[in-house]
């Protein structure tokens, strides 16, 4: 079939909309119509070329939400019909990652996911002959997509496209990292470094742990306002303080933190993040993704002295289990997600989704089809 998708021909350069050929969903895959989908900063950070997997053309697009229009053989657990989110961490309840129940990183298909592949090696997508690469398993800035079944969460019908499709990435990831990955308890004192589309999903996901102070950080003021809607206690602009911020941290939380959060992907600020965790048992979760040669550094004996440093990758969620129960969340208005919707936009208006991520003036920008 045709479908018309954005397409990343090469980093750096604005995405094109095409009309592309996609192959119909084989053994164990699913064909999709997208809805709707978000922009998140890793879609930005991907086409910048800072991304070791990043490979061209692609497909990009990880947060998508919509309906199923064909199975493939061997499908069993979803129809045509039924309402998805496509989950770029899959779950295929069957490999070791899954069956240790230690971690979400599912392991079935994340070599041929990382090289732009469908399971059997192959991709779906074409564009003048020529094969276009999947990303992250799920490509959502397209029309049509083909996805393994493994991937995609069956959510409630009565959910909107363009509302839940955010669940696929930036609300799981925040909302997660604080419920899952760090089983923030009430109580507890929060540094949230970055409140963009992940680190404000952080600030609701702590206000639902029950958090007592909630510290927001971000170089841009106007992040304010809305932080403390979701539930941030205290703003802290690294532009107006004096010297090291972290100093300035320990001493506001008196001690430092029971949990830091860096939602940037700036391996200064991850070092920060750990070194405002409270000597003995402070933990900081590193969620920001940071570019290809970039590493993270510290003095060991701030580890000798009990802060704990660890990562999230979508939030520690197993994507078929708990993103149906994400969207319940959302339907009960437990979370928030509307206001984070700051923009809604044809897809054929992508490119200006990444200039407003770019320029601070979105949270989250939704592009439908
Ligand atoms: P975003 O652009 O919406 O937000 C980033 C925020 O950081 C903005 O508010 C910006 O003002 C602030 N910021 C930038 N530089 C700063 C600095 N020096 N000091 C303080 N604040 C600063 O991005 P997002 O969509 O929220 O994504 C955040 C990060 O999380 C990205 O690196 C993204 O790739 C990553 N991410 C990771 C996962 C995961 O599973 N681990 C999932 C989604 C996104
Ligand atoms: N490809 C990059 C890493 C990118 C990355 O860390 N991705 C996150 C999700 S970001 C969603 O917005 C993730 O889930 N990582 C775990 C995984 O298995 O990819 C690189 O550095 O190579
Ligand atoms: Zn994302």
């Amino acid at each position: 079939m045709e479908t018309k998708a954005a397409v990343a021909t090469k980093a750096g350069a604005p995405l094109t909309i095409e009309t592309v050929q996609l192959d119909g969903p084989r053994a164990f895959e699913v064909l999709v119509e997208i809805k709707a989908s978000g922009v998140c900063h890793t879609d930005m950070f991907t086409l910048s070329g800072d991304d070791p997997e990043g490979i061209f053309p692609a497909i990009l697009g990880h947060e998508g939400a919509g309906v199923v229009v064909e199975v493939g053989a061997g499908v069993t657990t979803l129809k045509p019909g039924d309402h998805v989110i496509p989950l770029y961490t899959p779950e295929c309840r069957n490999c070791v990652f899954c069956l240790s129940r230690k971690t979400n990183l599912c392991g079935a298909i994340r070599e041929t996911q990382g090289k732009g592949l469908m399971p059997d090696g192959t991709s779906r997508f074409k564009l003048n002959g020529k094969d276009v690469f999947h990303y992250m398993g799920t490509s959502t800035f397209s029309n049509y997509t083909v996805v393994p079944e493994i991937a995609l969460a069956k959510i409630r019908e009565d959910a909107p496209f363009e509302k839940v499709c955010y669940i696929g990435c930036g609300v799981t990831t925040g909302v997660g990292a604080v419920i899952y990955t760090a089983k923030v308890q009430p109580g507890d004192k929060v540094i949230v470094f970055g409140l963009g589309g992940i680190g404000l999903n952080v600030v609701q996901g702590a206000r639902l742990a029950g958090a007592d102070m909630i510290i927001g950080v971000d170089i841009n003021p106007a992040r304010e306002e809305l932080a403390r809607k979701f539930g941030m206690t205290h703003f802290v602009n690294p532009k107006e303080v004096e010297g090291d911020i972290v100093p300035y941290l320990v001493s506001l939380t008196k001690g430092g933190a029971d949990h830091t959060f860096e939602c940037i992907g700036n391996v200064n600020l991850m070092r920060q993040a750990l070194e405002s965790c409270h000597k003995g048992w402070g933990k900081s979760t590193v969620i920001g993704v940071a570019g290809a040669g970039q590493e993270i550094s510290t003095r060991p004996f701030q580890l000798v002295t009990g802060r704990v440093w660890q990562g999230s990758a979508f939030g520690g969620a197993r994507g078929r289990t708990d993103v149906p129960k994400i969207v319940d969340w959302y339907m009960e208005g437990k979370i928030n997600i509307d206001d984070l919707i700051t923009h809604v936009m044809p897809v054929e208006k992508i490119n200006e989704a990444f200039d407003l991520m770019h320029a601070g003036t979105s949270i989250r920008s939704v592009v439908t089809f």
